[in-house]
């Protein structure tokens, strides 16, 4: 075995987005990209001599080679331990936990989360640091940096390691501890969540499906659900990893979680749903012909965490992404606790939550998580709920019903048009961003406009500050739109439209979403003209 130096030079695109480096796949296949970015990564964080990581992924394709060049690469330039999932598998929130558990100084995600996988579709890498969360922007920007400059990278000459024996072996100098994907998240779910309760509930009749797309999350939630909680075998459906995902686009939302909402909106329909994406870090939470918006999840989980051991002392504040809706902070002000806005992406929950400053945070995409690990975790979310429901011994339509006769309901919506060409994207974005300073005290559609803004955002721990993070427009009345690019996309842009509109109550609660929300979609549309520049009849998703 030697260490080759091997001669490359940059490569276009290789600057990571809300969460991580995503291509289509075909792209990390090309010759040195796969390679150039990972020494990327290495150079960034000062190199990997001594350092101990951990290594998995969602299991789409081309991730076992991409396993092989990270192992060695980092045996190339001394690492000093990679800590496998089986088979190079490990949800994110089970790498998160992996990486704290073990005091590693960090670790590398193979997954483009809740994109489709295969040679056609995509495939994406992402850094965590030893906190167990994403690589935050400062990290980025390094890794970014490197990619633009690289003229070499290091990499071990050898046969692949074997990674469907758990064990350990070495790699050159470097030990390669291949260990069960499950057993360690499961551990710490029990230690966070009342198992004999949810023993007997689902002992006592209660049903549930668990749609894991054909992608990571199977085994953890057939190990977890159907092994130590007991619920009968196929309450998991689709619980086998597939490379491919079955062709499933592993999103859990309405679009395409669609079977999970026949079943939950049809007869016969089991008392709770969920679905969670490719990487096991989002959620969908449903109950019998209930969907709960993931804005009203977090706000339902801060209101009701105290229920379940893990939080018993109750939470220390709550984070959720800038365009979420502020259900969860109604719950803060009535608790007395902190409340934090940051901008899209998990990383941006991770000072927060090392400060102690939140307990639960986030987001309108599905995705729900603690201070438990440092990723948002969905069958997380979904234990909890299910602790919840235990706790309450009522239903999940009862839960959000007397959730918005206490708080309130924020109506909330997101409207997604999907790969359009980039130069529209941008001029639907720029277009309306020039206008922003005019737009204070301006009427459109019978709505005053309150305020007018382009997100930034000052760390409170750190100071460091991110701007161009959406542009917000708000009402008079509280309602408001954001329009913001995705950073996840692999096709063209994509152009996400987020609206919210409050009803107090206690009438005005029961109402079609889209219903609620028509005077804002009309007024973002007059005011962006999105279908107008797009072309498009209208989004590609509502969720
Ligand atoms: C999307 C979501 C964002 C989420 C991110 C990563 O980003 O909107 O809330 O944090 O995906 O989630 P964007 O930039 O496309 O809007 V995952 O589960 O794809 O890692
Ligand atoms: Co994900």
């Amino acid at each position: 075995m030697s260490i080759v130096t091997v001669a490359t030079s940059p490569i276009e695109g290789q600057k990571p987005g809300t969460s991580g480096l995503r291509k289509k796949t075909r792209g990390f296949m090309a010759p040195h990209f796969v390679e150039n970015f990972v020494q990327a990564i290495l150079d960034a964080i000062g190199g990997a001599a001594g350092k101990t990581f951990v290594l998995g992924g969602d299991g789409r394709y081309f991730s076992p080679q991409v396993a092989q060049v990270i192992l060695r690469m980092c045996a190339a330039q001394g690492a000093k331990k990679v800590i496998v999932g089986q088979n190079a598998l490990l949800s994110t929130p089970a790498a998160s936990h992996l990486i704290r558990l073990n005091k590693t100084d960090g670790g590398f995600i193979m997954s483009a989360s809740h994109n489709p996988g295969g040679i056609d579709e995509d495939f994406g890498l992402k850094f965590n640091i030893a906190n167990g969360g994403p690589a935050p922007e400062s990290v980025t920007d390094a890794i970014y940096a490197a990619t633009k400059t690289i003229s070499e990278y290091r990499i071990l000459e050898a046969h692949d390691v074997d990674l469907g024996a758990i064990g350990t072996t070495t790699l050159g100098g470097m030990a390669v501890e291949v260990v069960d994907p499950v057993s360690d998240y499961a551990n710490l779910m029990e230690t966070l969540f009342d198992f004999p309760k949810l023993r007997a509930l689902f002992a006592g009749g209660f049903r549930m499906r668990f749609d894991a797309m054909c992608a990571i999350t199977g085994p953890y939630a057939t190990e977890i659900l159907e092994r130590r909680l007991g619920a009968p075998e196929g309450t998991v459906v689709n619980g086998t990893p597939l490379p491919d995902f079955g062709g499933m686009h592993p999103d859990p939302n309405p679009t395409w979680a669609h079977e999970l909402m026949d079943v939950m909106f049809g007869p016969d329909a089991p008392d709770f749903g969920a679905a969670s994406d490719g990487d096991g870090d989002r959620n969908m939470v449903v109950g019998k012909k209930t969907y709960v918006s993931p804005s009203d999840s977090l706000a339902v989980l801060a209101a009701n965490a105290h229920l379940a051991p893990g939080y018993a002392g109750g939470i220390s504040g709550v984070a959720r992404s800038m365009p979420t809706s502020a259900a969860a902070d109604l719950v803060a002000d009535a608790k007395g606790i902190g409340k934090y806005e940051t901008p899209t992406g998990w990383k941006f929950f991770g000072n927060l939550l090392d400060a102690g400053r939140v307990t639960l945070c986030g987001e309108e995409s599905f995705g729900t998580g603690s201070s438990h690990v440092r990723e948002k975790d969905g069958l997380w979310a979904v234990l909890l709920w299910l602790n919840i429901l235990a706790e309450r011994q009522t239903t999940v339509a009862e839960i959000l019903k007397s959730h918005w006769q206490d708080f309130g309901r924020n109506y909330y919506s997101r409207h997604d048009y999907d790969a359009l060409p980039v130069d529209k994207a941008n001029a639907i974005v720029d277009g309306l961003r020039a206008r922003l300073a005019d737009l204070p005290g301006t009427e459109v559609e019978g709505m005053q406009i309150a305020s007018a803004d382009d997100f930034a955002y000052t760390d409170p721990v750190d100071g460091s500050v991110s701007k161009l993070q959406g542009l917000r427009i708000v009402f008079a009345d509280g309602s408001r739109f954001v329009i913001r690019l995705s950073g996840t996309g692999t096709e063209g842009a994509t152009l996400r439209l987020y609206l919210e509109r409050y009803v107090a109550g206690p009438g005005g609660l029961g109402l079609d979403v889209q219903d609620a929300l028509a005077p804002v979609i009309a007024a973002a549309e007059s005011l962006a003209c999105i279908k107008a520049t797009s072309g498009r009849d209208g989004p590609d998703v509502i969720t």
